[in-house]
């Protein structure tokens, strides 16, 4: 499919008709451009440019990315349209990005339906707009607007389109706007080429350079973005769209590019895997037990879903607790125009809290958000067992205990699953579906079908400790804990990870989640331990000094009472003290050997995890990073940042680093398999199942 045109009277109406969201692929493109021929040669007095179904364009199709571009180039396209004698009129249904709005601004008119948005997103996957977007927008909308559209990369709302002068109107029925417009309305409007450039304003330049490099943390598209706006201010219009173009071409074509468009589409590949056939149980109510944080995220994210949550605590003291943190999160929710009133009021109305289980007797669906205990979760699951039918499936929220174990304490544990969210559960995307040893499919299939309606990034995982991320998150802090030991400090450590281009280092992290979650795991861990492991005690002197993180004033940084982390000489005394009775001679690691230590830690704890088939793919694995640990999204996901190191490259640092430590550094055995064979993690694959 790609575009459709006819003609009534001395009018042409073209759509762009490529489900599911009119991606201006090559056959697009050809149809526009046969459609601006079409129009000249029918004498034709404007033609009305729609998109059919939910959007006007989707932007290019990013599929064609990896690929030398094809013919005809949109650039052209554009100077078709807009140089036409027939004035072509956007009217704008749906989504209009990218190369869509690109298309838009081409048009001599813009009319934007109320629910429709238009932008440039281009950064997002790691490019610059292409087609025109650099040039035109800072003509239709002034300098400081263009910086702020194009390096933010996030749509304009209507109203907002028509406040900067993207748009010239907003009408409930832009088709109909647009006929009514009058011919000599449409004679008058200059072709957006025609418009003058802003002046240079070198000022506001540096201000959007400096917002953005305070937040890029590596990333390029953006500041090129500001570099090819400047420079084509005072150039002619022809020649500036020739440097955006190779611009663009140069980054299409990087790595970071390739790293953003392989999240883009991860993302929508994640779903139910191909063997899995079960049809879901329909889920209408949903018990969710437990109305602490975690149990209140959950309880909003499925009332967001249009579903009916009954919020069981323990007793009437937990259920007005639990009502205060549903309503802290509905307030927080309103407070930032995600939800309005009568959003708030649906939510309120979605949600029940009890403190009786036999509350919950209708649901097909029960979520446990209790307590990290095994006995609290058994407990839990029996009473859940009895209240609920027969045949509702019982999931736990637990981040890192057996679900086997908990499974075992039920008549029936086909039933059970995990669903692991993430704090905070009504934001974080990522859903981690924990397949049981008894779990059946009916019930997997129904954890699936719930994270796409709860809009979430689902990734199967098999039961380990710590499942996938969790898992990953361990090794990368004993990475770190190690290096603390041997030279290093928590602000040396932080600071490398931050220009790795994570938001904040692993110390920090915990320092903001709390360090009694790690220290009660690894007491949990203590009886199976490998005694040849080398274990480093800090943060367990540091909690048992009360020193848990940021909520106490203290963990592994102090905080000063305005909140700002300070260097802590208790820190450094107990790190030197811990190094002298393990008889460690420290030495000073850069910057660079941390980040190669504590990643190639977390790429080959990643490896183990794909060979013992806890997770199904290495796409999978760069899910869970970026959508649920901080993982630079810009670097694709710690598998595919792996594969721009290559597994030969990874062994070879990975020996070196044995050779101090054989237990903590042992290759893992996928790494060793695609080193050998020359292959990329992303296409390693376990036997079918
Ligand atoms: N290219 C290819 N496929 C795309 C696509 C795109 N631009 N956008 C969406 N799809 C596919 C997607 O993979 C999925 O496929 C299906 O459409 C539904 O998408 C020249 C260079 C439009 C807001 O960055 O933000 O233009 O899984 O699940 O949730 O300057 O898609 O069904 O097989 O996301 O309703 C700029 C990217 C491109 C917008 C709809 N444009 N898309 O969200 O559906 S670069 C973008 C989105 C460019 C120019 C430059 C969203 C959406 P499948 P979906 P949705």
């Amino acid at each position: 499919m790609s575009v459709t045109k006819h003609r009534d009277k001395d009018i042409g109406f073209v759509e762009i008709d490529n489900p599911p969201v009119n991606a201006i692929g090559q056959a697009v493109r050809q149809g526009l451009l046969d459609a601006v021929r079409w129009a000249e040669q029918e004498r034709l007095t404007r033609v009305i440019l729609t998109g059919h179904g939910r959007a006007f364009a989707a932007g290019a199709d990013a599929r064609e990315f990896d690929g030398a571009p094809i013919e005809p180039h949109l650039p052209d396209v554009l100077n078709a349209i807009e140089t036409s004698d027939v004035p072509w009129v956007a009217a704008i249904n749906g989504v209009a990005l990218g190369g869509g709005a690109e298309i838009a601004m081409a048009c001599r008119m813009r009319i934007i339906a109320p629910g429709a948005q238009i932008g440039l997103p281009e950064v997002t996957l790691g490019v610059i707009p292409g087609a025109g977007g650099t040039v035109r927008l800072p003509r239709l909308v002034g300098l400081s607007d263009a910086l702020e559209i194009i390096t933010t990369g996030k749509p304009l709302v209507a109203a907002d389109a028509l406040r900067t002068g993207l748009v010239h109107a907003v009408e409930d029925d832009p088709v109909d706007a647009a006929l009514a417009i009058p011919g000599e309305t449409l004679a008058c409007i200059v072709p957006t080429r025609e418009l003058p450039a802003p002046k240079t304003d070198i000022s506001l330049i540096a201000a959007a350079r400096e917002k953005v490099a305070a937040k890029s943390r590596g990333q390029v598209a953006a500041l090129r973005a500001i570099d090819v706006i400047e420079h084509g201010l005072d150039k002619p219009f022809g020649q500036a769209l020739s440097m955006e173009r190779a611009v663009f071409l140069e980054l299409r074509s990087g790595e970071q590019a390739r790293a953003l468009r392989h999240v883009f589409f991860a993302e929508r590949a994640a779903k139910a895997p191909d063997w899995l056939r079960s049809d879901p149980a329909e889920i209408a109510r949903v018990a969710v037990v437990g109305g602490g944080t975690m149990g209140a995220g959950i309880a909003y994210a499925l009332s967001n879903a249009g579903l009916t949550v009954t919020l069981v605590e323990t007793d009437a003291e937990g259920a007005a607790r639990a009502t205060d943190n549903v309503a802290r999160i509905i307030e927080t929710s309103l407070g930032r125009g995600l939800i309005d009133r009568a959003g708030a009021d649906d939510r309120r109305r979605r949600i029940g809290v009890t403190d009786d289980y036999s509350a919950a007797g209708g649901a097909r669906l029960a979520i446990e958000a209790a307590f990290e205990s095994m006995d609290v979760k058994r407990a839990v699951f029996a009473r859940l067992s009895e209240a609920l039918p027969s045949d509702a499936i019982l999931a736990t929220n637990t981040s890192y205990l057996d679900i086997d174990e908990i499974a075992a304490s039920l008549p029936d544990p086909t039933r059970v699953l995990g669903l692991h969210f993430f704090a905070p559960a009504h934001i974080m995307k990522l859903l981690e579906i924990v397949r049981g040893a008894k779990t059946s499919d009916a019930a997997l299939a129904t954890g699936f079908a719930l994270a796409k309606r709860l809009r979430k990034v689902p990734v199967l995982a098999g039961v380990c400790d710590g499942f996938i991320g969790n898992r990953i998150l361990s090794r990368y802090r004993e990475a770190a804990d190690t290096l603390l030991i041997d030279g290093s400090t928590p602000s040396a450590v932080d600071a490398a990870m931050v220009e790795f281009g994570y938001a904040m280092g692993p110390y920090e992290a915990q320092d903001l989640s709390g360090l009694e979650i790690a220290h009660a795991n690894r007491r949990r861990q203590d009886a199976t331990r490998d005694p040849q492991r080398r274990y480093v005690p800090i943060a367990d002197r540091l909690v048992a000094l009360g020193r848990l993180g940021k909520k106490t004033g203290a963990g592994w940084y102090r905080y000063s009472d305005t909140g700002t982390r300070i260097e802590d000489p208790i820190v450094t005394d107990i790190v030197l003290a811990e190094a002298r009775s393990a008889g460690v001679s420290r030495t000073v690691f850069s910057a660079e050997d941390i980040r190669d230590r504590l990643v190639l830690a977390m790429i080959n704890e990643a490896c183990d995890i794909l060979h013992e088939g806890i997770a199904q793919s290495a796409a999978d694995i760069d899910l869970v990073t970026v959508f649920g640990y901080g993982f630079p999204r810009w670097r694709g996901g710690l598998l595919h940042h792996a594969d721009t190191l290559g597994a030969a490259e990874i062994v070879r640092r990975l020996g070196a680093l044995s050779l101090e430590d054989p237990v903590a550094w042992k290759i893992s055995p996928v790494l060793l398999e695609c080193a050998n064979d020359n292959l990329e993690l992303a296409k390693w694959t376990r036997a079918p199942r």
